[in-house]
């Protein structure tokens, strides 16, 4: 294995590596491919599988969790859902621990209902549909990790709450605890024990992941919180992946500021490159900075790639022991300067959807509600009973928010057949934090767009057709969103007449408040929406296509 510090030739590469909601990485190669995967909270499919051969450029070929038997999420708070996975790749099968939330409380968290965890297994991991039904753990708990030990024996660590918190602690007193498993059934094999509980935030040691190098286990800690405090801890053990564990001397590995680009840093796993390199993935935000301070970042949390070394007495370094930046000097790898395209659209044309886009739970009639197939070269919603501010699954599509600027455009074609009925595009943080802007029809018969701003504000404008086409635009600045809409009214064969209105607009402060039940886990996403308010929409919604531009 060699050094980064050895290197003489350096290279820069821009971070983050996935831009988007991606937070709680984890990573592995297997011979010349990485692949990697991120939590997917409340959205189906869950787990994102991404691809890369030179951890840098990522795409997205598939989930892990696509079918109702592996995951079935009913009404969770915002945050809940799919939580922390891990992957891993032992003896020709690639593994996925993780768990799932519905509900839980954070003003009350001892009390949670905890999630029990469970792996999936595929041999292909290409083949999103190939990955088994889960095999539970016996262990409740979060952030799922398994390590294989050259014995055979396979360890799962995962943070729940102490066996005998003090119930007069201030602090979560949620920590670490390790067992060997039965990988067959997932039950415990061996008494699970507390081996990391940390005393830095509020006192909760998680994100765990463990492995061997030399002669040494390791095992990884996200602490702090996954906030301000978010920082990694690194212990190792001669012994066994249970202890006693010797901490790292300069640990925390990272631990960015509050006054940094690049904020929250925490939450690593590691992989050794082809040519032996080391490399950690983690979570960070990139929040904006304004006149009064730091808005949320409308990404949430995103993967960061950084290069690890090895000092001589075998404790890693990462990101050369400096905060983690936007820009990154890693040894060289001939790796040129990589940008995320901006631009994305789809035409509705082909018989399948494009990946990344995702179901708010796990839809009730996922085949019935949207389809491609029922007008050609349309995707078709017949809108649910459910509005975006219901903590159930809305008749609605969903896609990162990737780039700060841009244009996110969709054409809609819907007569809208009463008047609790709409059918739009929106930007959408979580049940509570939206803003939306369709076509519905007003009680007095004339067919409008109606903008809903997260604030509470309604903005309408009537449309001068009952039937033409509206292309609907949610225009992306640093700062705010911006609304608006063209009637696409045929004059004659070529023309049209109408002209572009904008209709309002909201700040990303808003759109990223702090929700008031659950957490702000995920990232902003655009969605294709239709609903009947409490019935089902009597016409459907068929959406010609979608861009961000
Ligand atoms: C993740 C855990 C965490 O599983 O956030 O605050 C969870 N801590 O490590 C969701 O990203």
């Amino acid at each position: 294995s060699r050094s980064a510090a050895d290197e003489t030739s350096l290279e820069t590469f821009r971070n983050p590596i996935l831009p988007g909601f991606n937070p709680d990485p984890s990573i592995i190669r297997v011979k010349k491919d990485y692949f990697l995967t991120t939590s997917s909270f409340e959205y189906t499919p869950g787990a994102p599988i991404y691809h890369s051969t030179d951890l840098i450029q990522w795409t997205l070929i598939g989930h892990a969790l696509t079918r109702k038997s592996q995951l079935d999420i009913k009404a969770p708070e915002p945050g809940g859902g799919v939580w922390a996975c891990t992957l891993r790749y032992h003896d020709g099968w690639f593994y996925l621990t993780t768990c799932v939330w519905d509900r839980y409380r954070p003003q009350d968290s001892y009390e949670r209902a905890w999630p029990q965890g469970f792996y999936v297994k595929t041999k292909d991991i290409w083949n999103s549909d190939s990955w088994s039904d889960p095999v539970y753990f016996d262990q409740p708990g979060f952030d799922q990790d398994l390590f294989w030990d050259d014995d055979g024996k396979v360890y799962l660590s995962t943070t729940h709450r102490k066996v005998d918190r003090d119930p007069d602690s201030k602090l979560k007193d949620q920590g670490v605890h390790i067992c060997t498993i039965d990988l067959e059934t997932g039950d415990s094999a061996s008494q699970s024990t507390l081996v990391r509980e940390s005393r830095v935030g509020d006192g909760v040691a998680e994100g765990s992941h463990i492995f061997k190098k030399g002669k040494y286990y390791y095992l990884f800690t996200a602490e702090g919180g996954t906030e301000s405090g978010h920082s990694e801890f690194c212990f190792r053990s001669e012994k066994s992946p249970l202890g006693p564990w010797e901490a790292c001397p300069h640990n925390p590995l990272v631990h960015n500021n509050t006054n940094d680009e690049v904020q929250n840093t925490g939450h690593c796993d590691f992989v050794e490159d082809v040519e032996g390199h080391w490399w950690a993935v983690c979570l960070a935000v990139r929040p904006l900075k304004t006149e009064t301070g730091w808005t949320p970042s409308v990404f949430g949390r995103e993967s960061f790639l950084v290069p690890v070394s090895w000092s001589d007495d075998e404790w890693p370094e990462l990101n050369h022991g400096r905060p983690i930046a936007l820009q990154t000097v890693a040894p060289a790898r001939g790796i040129y300067m990589y940008d995320q395209p901006t631009k994305w659209s789809e035409t509705f044309n082909s018989p399948k959807l494009q990946l990344g886009w995702y179901r708010k739970n796990t839809a009730v009639k996922p085949d019935s509600d949207c389809t491609l197939t029922a007008r050609p070269g349309y995707l078709r919603l017949y809108g649910g009973p459910f509005r975006l501010n219901k903590p159930n699954s809305p008749t609605a599509l969903f896609r990162k928010q990737l780039h700060r600027q841009g244009v996110w455009r969709a054409k809609l074609s819907f007569e809208p057949g009463s008047t609790n009925c709409e059918a739009g595009t929106a930007v959408y943080m979580d049940y509570f934090t939206w803003s939306s802007i369709g076509v519905r029809r007003a009680s007095s018969g004339v067919r409008q767009v109606v903008l809903t701003l997260a604030e509470g504000e309604v903005v309408s404008a009537d449309l001068k057709t009952d039937d033409a086409e509206i292309v609907l635009a949610i225009e992306c600045q640093e700062s705010m969103y911006r609304f608006g809409f063209e009637e696409a009214v045929k004059t004659d064969k070529n023309s049209t007449e109408g002209g572009f209105q904008w209709l309002g607009e909201t700040s990303t402060e808003t759109m990223t408040r702090y929700p008031p039940v659950g957490l702000p886990f995920t990232g902003m996403m655009f969605c294709l929406y239709s609903f009947g308010e409490m019935q089902r929409s009597p016409t459907p919604a068929d959406f010609a296509f979608a861009e961000f531009m």
